[in-house]
Formats: C-alpha cells, structure tokens, sequence
C-alpha cells in the first residue's frame, strides 16, 4: 500500500500514536489524530506537530473515519474500541504501528514476546549483540516505538524488539527473521476478550515467518506444540526441565544446546546470575538467538555473566532487623507471582493486589501452603482475589501498598522474606509499575 496521499487516521497520541502520524505526514499522507483524552493532555511531543499542514486533529468519535483509507490504533486501544469496530464494519483496513514500520525497516528484526520475560530477554539480547561487536537497536514495547526507528538512517545489524500482544492486534505481513514466544499463560483478557484470542494474537509473531528464519518454543508449553508443526522457520525448542535433543535445555549444571546435526555447545549454569528457572529460559532464548546472528559463544558467556537483571522483577531491596524485601513489582499477572514464589526456597510474606486484571488467582492456591507464611492483599483488588486463595495462607487485607509493607513489617520474624508479586497492575495508586516498585523501596526505607 503506498501512504502518499492517503487519508490516514492516527488513533491516541501517546508516544506511539506521534511518532506514527510524524512518520505518515513525512511520507506525504494527510493524517487525522485522535485520542479520548483533550488535546491539552497530549504532551510536548505532539505539540512539535500541532502546526503542520497535512495534520488535522478529528474528534473521538466514528465520524472522524470520514474519507479515511486507513486506520492506525495506538498500542493501548483495544480492539473493541468504538472507532476501531466501525473501521472494520466499513471495511477500512486497519494496521498496528509495528506493522506499519515493518514495511519500511531495512535491517532484520529480532522480535521478543511472552506473557513474561520479554523486557529481560530483549535487554540481555541487546547486550549479548553488542558486547559481539554487532550494531543493534533495541525498542518495541520496552519504551521506544519501532516507528521511530523506520525514520532513522537504520545504520545497524540488527533490530531487537519487545513486542506485545497489543502490537500485533492488527499485523498482517510483520516477518521478523527471528522469533521467540518465551511463555504464555493468562493475561490482557480484558483487553482481547478471551484467553484463547491473546493466545492467538501472540503466535501470530510467527505467521510470516519463511524457511530462512528462526522461531524459538517453550517446549514446555502445551499451547506452544501445534506452533512447532505448523511453523515455516527453522524452530528451536527450550526446556529447563528436561532434556531436548535437538532443542535447548538444562542438563544438571549445564545449558547444552543440542542442534539438529548431532553437535552440542554446553553454556555454564553459573553464568546467570539473576533468580529463578524462568531466567534460565529467558537465557536460552537469547543464547540460540545470539549464535543465529553469529555471536561466538565465549563472546554470549561473558555478556550474561556481567548481566544482574532489571529493576523491579525479583530485585532485593533492603533488609531491615534481618527481614529481607524484594520487589517484584513487574510481575503484572499471576504467572508471574507463581514464578517468583518459586524462585524462594523458604516460605515468604506475599504482597498481592493492585488493580485486578481478571487474573485467575485460584492457580495460586496450590503454591501457598509451602510458599507463603502469610499473604497481605492490598489495594482495589483486595476483596475479590481474598476469595479465590481458598483459604491455603494466612491471609489480611490493607487498603493501599504502604500499609500492606507495615503490616508485613511488623508480624515478620527475623530470617523472614517480604516479597512485592502483585499479580495485578498498579493503576489504583500509581501511574505504572515503575512508580509502584520505587514507592515500595521508599517504605522499605522509611520502615
Ligand atoms: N487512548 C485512547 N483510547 C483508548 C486508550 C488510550 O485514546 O481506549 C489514548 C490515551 O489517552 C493516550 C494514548 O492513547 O493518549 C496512549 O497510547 P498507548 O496506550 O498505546 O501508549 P503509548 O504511549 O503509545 O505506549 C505504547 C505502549 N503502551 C501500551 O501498550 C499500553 C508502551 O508499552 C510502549 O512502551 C510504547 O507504546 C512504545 O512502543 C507499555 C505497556 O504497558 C510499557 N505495554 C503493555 C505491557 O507491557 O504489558 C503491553
């Protein structure tokens, strides 16, 4: 499709939304943008564009698909959205902004995506391909739009992108030369209607994909088998339980990469710092992914050895009269509280609530009995994951996070471990998951 001339709607005016309509008026489109927030609230970025001739701002509502061609939704947008829904009853195709800068980014795209994991594995990536000596930019979901980087001289080797399912609602070419789905278990449902549709949003990284390209499983992940058969790429599989020949996986104290002609490349366990199995995992994946873009694997050792992991995903923070405070406060959904419980080998305090996202908490009933000595449930979400724990811990209730830290403070024992897994988003006291995980070390502090 060429963007020259056309009509095209821009729908939010976050960072991706301007970076979107910058790009589409470079190329000669006449762009209409709209958000449901007043344009006052748009920010500084969009206040750069306000003037320029081929911009007009619509308003938030069907009409402003009047004459359009084509409809481009910010990430955030669900697909429910009103606009979105009658673009599709008037047939005006609608593409997603990785989809758009896809057609127009020259060098080959790694892309990241997974319930969890994605922001570790795209920042380990990018180091591991660096430290080789590759030129790279890293983006996607993990802050930058890849927009921006279709209008950029696109000097490197490689593009490593975190992708989530909200950007690949409406791809319908997007062919990374490498793919890898690192898990998928329940989240966003209220964004995609259904667990089977985020399901099948996420696979759909790998819907392009040709012979010259790689896709990466969980072999561990039922969901993930018909993805393997059905696959064009050359697919690899990981395990951290057991072994795969060919695939990737852990072999006592070593990851032995097993390919499909017979020869192994053993990676030391003691290389990985960060905690828990599903960092071993997220390790595999960039290993199989750095040697495919021809990274050695000595040159793979030395990056994840010097690799400690990001802020707010099972991240210490203090320790105070011998209680020990970690925050998870990236771990969004309850998958993500399961693989941090697993990753203490002694029972800790939990700290579970926010804003619930339809998360299924019964699945963490089995885990509490051995894992948690005590859960503190705070905020919005309080009342109605107490129910769905069935009873397995101790359990209190706090309104807001900070009384849930003093509470778990004051009935912790030495040698105990508090630990932040909210299994929920962070909107009912703070403005992200950032803003929650500093605020924690704050009243880690001042305890
Ligand atoms: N808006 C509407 N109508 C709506 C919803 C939002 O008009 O129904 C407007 C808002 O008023 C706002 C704009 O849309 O002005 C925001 O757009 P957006 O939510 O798509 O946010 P961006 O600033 O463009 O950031 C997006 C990603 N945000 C989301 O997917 C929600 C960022 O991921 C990403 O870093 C950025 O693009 C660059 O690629 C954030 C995220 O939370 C970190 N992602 C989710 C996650 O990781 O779980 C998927």
């Amino acid at each position: 499709m060429k963007f020259t001339g056309k009509k095209i709607i821009v729908v939010g005016m976050g960072k991706t939304g301007v970076a979107t309509a910058a790009f589409l008026g470079g190329l000669g489109a006449t762009v209409v943008v709209v958000d449901e927030k007043p344009q006052r609230q748009w920010g500084e970025a969009f206040e750069q564009l306000a003037f320029q001739s081929w911009l007009t701002v619509g308003s938030y509502d069907v009409t402003a698909l009047d004459g359009v061609d084509l409809v481009v939704p910010s990430p955030g947008i669900p697909p429910y959205n009103d606009i979105l829904a009658a673009a599709q009853k008037r047939n005006i195709p609608i593409i997603s902004e990785i989809e758009l800068a896809y057609r127009f980014i020259k060098v080959p795209i790694i892309a990241v995506t997974g319930t969890n994991g994605k922001t570790t594995t795209t920042t380990l990536l990018g180091k591991i391909l660096a430290h080789a000596g590759k030129k790279v930019f890293v983006g996607g979901n993990i802050g930058n739009p890849l927009i921006e980087y279709a209008a950029s001289p696109q000097a490197d080797d490689f593009v490593v992108a975190e992708i989530s399912s909200f950007q690949l609602q409406w791809i319908k070419r997007f062919r990374p030369h490498a793919a890898m789905l690192l898990n998928i278990t329940c989240d966003h449902v209220n964004y995609h209607g259904s667990f089977e549709e985020y399901r099948r949003v996420k696979a759909s990284i790998f819907e392009h994909q040709q012979e010259s390209d790689l896709a990466i499983l969980n072999a561990e992940d039922e969901t993930q088998e018909g993805l393997a058969a059905s696959s064009r790429g050359q697919v690899v599989r990981f395990s951290s339980r057991r072994s795969l020949r060919p695939g990737i996986s852990l072999q006592n104290d070593a990851i032995v990469y097993s390919k499909p002609d017979g020869t192994e490349e053993r990676y030391p366990l003691s290389m990985i710092s960060l905690p828990g199995l599903h960092n071993v995992e997220n390790v595999m994946a960039a290993v199989v992914t750095a040697r495919f873009c021809g990274c050695s694997s000595e040159s793979i050792i030395e990056t994840v050895s010097l690799f400690r992991g990001l802020p707010h995903r099972i991240e210490f923070t203090g320790e105070k009269n011998s209680v020990k405070f970690y925050d998870d406060s990236k771990g969004t959904n309850v998958d993500a509280v399961v693989r941090a419980l697993q990753t203490f080998s002694t029972p800790v305090i939990l700290l579970l609530g926010g804003r619930d996202k339809d998360g299924n908490f019964d699945a963490l009933q089995s885990l509490l009995p051995s894992k948690t000595k005590q859960v503190v449930l705070f905020g919005e979400a309080r009342d109605s994951i107490l129910p769905q724990l069935g009873n397995m811990a101790p359990t209190s209730k706090e309104p807001t996070l900070q009384a849930a830290v003093e509470h778990a403070y004051r009935d912790a024992l030495p040698g105990d471990i508090v630990l932040l897994s909210p299994g929920c988003a962070s909107f009912d006291e703070f403005a992200n998951y950032k803003e929650r995980g500093n605020y924690f070390k704050e009243v880690v502090r001042n305890l």
